[in-house]
């Protein structure tokens, strides 16, 4: 079974109203490969939600950047999934390094998060990422199989879940993993999950590459085996954003 290009904006903590009205102005006016070819998910903060699921174009959808591990209640601050599946939002991108690194999330509540996600019918981008010094050092792998490994004990199924390879060192800095680099990591995370999931896992979930992705460098990425698209952060906020979108073609 081939696996549909996927390509994700990240919004991360940026817009006002009248910035998100313009991005989505953008996105809707835009010529892009159809639902077929590319799945095209942005996630704008929180607050800007439901505007942007209710003026985006139907063949696109919206991811939340975060949820709370488990059911919603006296946790202040928090958004709970129970939120998200009632305002109908389908997608969330759980585990991004700013949150492990900045919030301090480690492997095994990530995993804890996927897996309350999905059991309350969330499709979930499970983030996974070294750091420079863990490049460094080359614990690479080792670093990216733990993060993987925390979530697949907790979860049994992996058709909701896009798992993104974000290394750390390439996000926001203009860095951008060379495709051969990318390609090196998503392979061997797919031999993992063939390894400690089984073949089919392996085969059909789809692996994709966030760090400075933009216009330029889209397309040779996507020309890699096992780059099955791309988590796009400030370049989403961008026109270019169709550019990378065009990139499943
Ligand atoms: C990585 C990515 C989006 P950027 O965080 O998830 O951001 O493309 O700005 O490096």
């Amino acid at each position: 079974m081939g696996r549909k290009f996927f390509v994700g904006g990240n919004w991360k903590c940026n817009g006002t109203t009248e910035e998100v009205k313009k991005i989505v102005s953008t996105l809707n006016d835009a010529q892009v490969p159809s639902q077929d070819v590319v799945e095209v998910v942005v996630s704008p903060p929180f607050v800007f939600l439901p505007l942007v699921k209710n003026s985006l174009r139907p063949d696109f959808h919206v991811a939340a950047q975060n949820a709370w591990v488990k059911k919603g209640g006296a946790f202040t601050g928090e958004v709970s999934v129970e939120m998200l599946v009632n305002l109908d939002i389908p997608w969330v991108i759980l585990g991004h390094s700013e949150r492990r690194l900045i919030l301090g999330e480690s492997n095994e509540f990530v995993g804890d998060k996927v897996a309350y996600a999905l059991a309350q019918g969330l499709k979930v981008i499970a983030c996974v990422g070294e750091t420079l010094e863990q490049r460094e050092s080359g614990s690479t792998m080792d670093v990216v199989a733990a993060q993987t490994k925390a979530i697949a004990e907790r979860i049994s199924n992996w058709s909701d879940v896009v798992l993104a390879y974000e290394p750390v060192w390439a996000i926001g800095t203009g860095k951008v993993a060379t495709p051969a680099q990318a390609q090196e990591v998503h392979l061997e995370l797919r031999k993992w999950l063939q390894a400690n999931v089984n073949a089919e896992v392996a085969a059909t979930t789809r692996i994709i590459y966030g760090g400075s992705v933009n216009g330029a460098n889209c397309k040779e990425l996507a020309a890699q085996p096992d780059v099955d698209g791309f988590l796009v952060g400030g370049a989403s906020l961008k026109p270019e954003f169709i550019d990378i979108i065009k990139a499943a073609e």
